[in-house]
């Protein structure tokens, strides 16, 4: 039970098949209690009854990262709610249609900003909010993409984005190690979600992923979640501004 005694917070499930589902059941299953936020109505629907899977119906919270308010509100429930926490999972990103495909200089400022405000500095300010809560043990954890070290077909606007996020969750490490806080970014092989459904191609990039890939498979929730659970608890408690990849190996080759 490596999750024993621990709370904390996750942002980003949308449905079953979320990155931010399997790091739940992992934590879940080592013991730790959870609670859960979703962007609007109609997905609150999906992550009530996840939610309850996990014991957790009464840690349900609306939570639209563009939306300060919503943020500040989040902060206030969860310290109603539970108190101290001990960890935070940051699984959102969002760019508008346009920038994941197409010729990258075309993308607008408008949607360079949305993809910069949702996918990166949401990290920044969840993290700020949520400060005052956390216990001098605590874990923050994010998930990137290889797009933003390498050029990936079509990952466009996001490539700039995870770029960011990664170095984000670098500065923030170093900034928060003071206070006992740790921050690390698990970057994913590719995975069919929601949010992958609207990268063109992307069934191309599985099977590449596949076949270039040391093991020769591709990665699931259940692979990204043990290992988020494992940055989440104190087995990593060396570990900070980490990019740990969860990728088959992938990133090695040439
Ligand atoms: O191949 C993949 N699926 C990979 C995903 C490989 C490597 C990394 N990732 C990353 C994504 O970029 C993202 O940061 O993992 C994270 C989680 O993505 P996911 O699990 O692949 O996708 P999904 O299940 O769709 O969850 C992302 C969720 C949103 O879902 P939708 O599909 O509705 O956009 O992010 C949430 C939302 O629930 N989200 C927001 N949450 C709060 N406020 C917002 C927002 N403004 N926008 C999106």
């Amino acid at each position: 039970m490596f999750m024993k005694g621990k709370k904390g917070v996750i942002l980003g499930v949308a449905n079953d098949k979320s990155i931010a589902y399997g790091i739940a059941k992992a934590c879940a299953a080592q013991g730790a209690q959870i609670a859960f936020t979703y962007l609007n109505d109609s997905l609150k629907k999906r992550v009530v009854p996840i939610a309850t899977e996990f014991g957790s119906e009464n840690l349900v919270y609306p939570c639209d990262v563009s939306n300060p308010e919503e943020v500040k509100a989040l902060k206030e429930s969860l310290e109603k709610d539970l108190g101290q926490i001990d960890f935070i999972v940051h699984s959102i990103a969002f760019a508008p249609k346009e920038g994941l495909s197409g010729r990258f200089y075309d993308i607008s400022k408008e949607a360079f900003d949305i993809a910069m405000d949702i996918s990166v500095y949401s990290l920044i300010e969840i993290t700020r909010e949520l400060k005052p809560l956390l216990s001098n043990n605590s874990s923050i954890l994010t998930l990137s993409y290889y797009g933003g070290v390498k050029y990936i077909p079509n990952y466009n606007l996001m490539g700039v984005a995870k770029a960011a996020l990664e170095m984000t969750t670098k500065y923030l490490a170093e900034d928060l190690g003071r206070d006992g806080i740790r921050v690390n970014a698990i970057s994913a092989g590719p995975i069919k979600t929601l949010a992958a459904a609207g990268i063109s191609d992307f069934r191309f990039m599985l099977k590449w992923n596949e076949a270039h890939s040391p093991l020769k498979k591709n990665v699931t929730i259940d692979e990204v979640g043990n290992s988020g659970m494992y940055l989440l608890s104190d087995l990593s408690s060396a570990v900070t501004g980490e990019i740990h990849y969860v990728d088959s190996g992938f990133n090695i080759m040439g």
